[in-house]
């Protein structure tokens, strides 16, 4: 398996809109592991395909705690065919926005249809952290990041620290 690098904002290539995957073959296989091995190497409980740099619709999630048994999900092609009116709020973060978290309010329930990596079509109500988890890796595989449901002046701080730390990242590495 092979750890991927992490894309951070701001990126061009995290504002694209990704592709559906035609074939979930074995190239495709190797990607989920490499995603659920970065994800949990991060550590995060959501990775989707485009933040390391591959622009194809494929998300892989585990909300499961540190000490319960882990509960890898593999979403390819995903579509949310349903939205509670019902809203909840989470903190997110975001692996491309390392160290910034904001109050996010999002739809409280949602359904999924996706294929899963042994190519079956499947179907998945969701609520709670899974639900916000879902809206939140979909949202990037057409290029929207959690930052974007800020105000302006609270995306261009954010955006403003994300450019110093990668200036100060290239600073000690040259
Ligand atoms: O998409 C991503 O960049 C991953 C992101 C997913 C996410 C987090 C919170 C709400 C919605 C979606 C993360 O995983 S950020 C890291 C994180 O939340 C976490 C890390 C370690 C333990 C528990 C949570
Ligand atoms: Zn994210």
């Amino acid at each position: 398996m092979t750890l991927k690098k992490i894309l951070i904002e701001p990126d061009p290539i995290l504002r694209k809109k990704c592709e559906p995957i035609e074939n979930v073959d074995d190239q495709v296989r190797k990607l989920v592991k490499d995603m659920f091995e970065t994800m949990y190497k991060a550590p995060g409980i959501g990775l989707a395909a485009i933040q390391v740099g591959v622009l194809k619709r494929m998300v892989v999630i585990d909300i499961s705690k540190e000490k319960e048994k882990p509960n890898p999900l593999c979403l390819i092609n995903p579509i949310i065919t349903k939205k509670s009116e019902m809203t909840s709020i989470y903190e997110e973060g975001c692996l491309s926005i390392p160290g910034q978290f904001a109050e996010i309010e999002r739809p409280a329930e949602c359904e999924v249809e996706y294929i899963s990596d042994r190519g079956k079509k499947m179907n998945l109500k969701a609520n709670g952290l899974l639900a916000t988890c879902i809206q939140h890796e979909v949202d990037h595989l057409d290029g929207i990041l959690f930052i974007d449901y800020l105000s302006k002046l609270k995306k261009d701080m954010i955006i403003k620290k994300l450019i110093k730390q990668k200036k100060e990242i290239e600073r000690v590495i040259v």
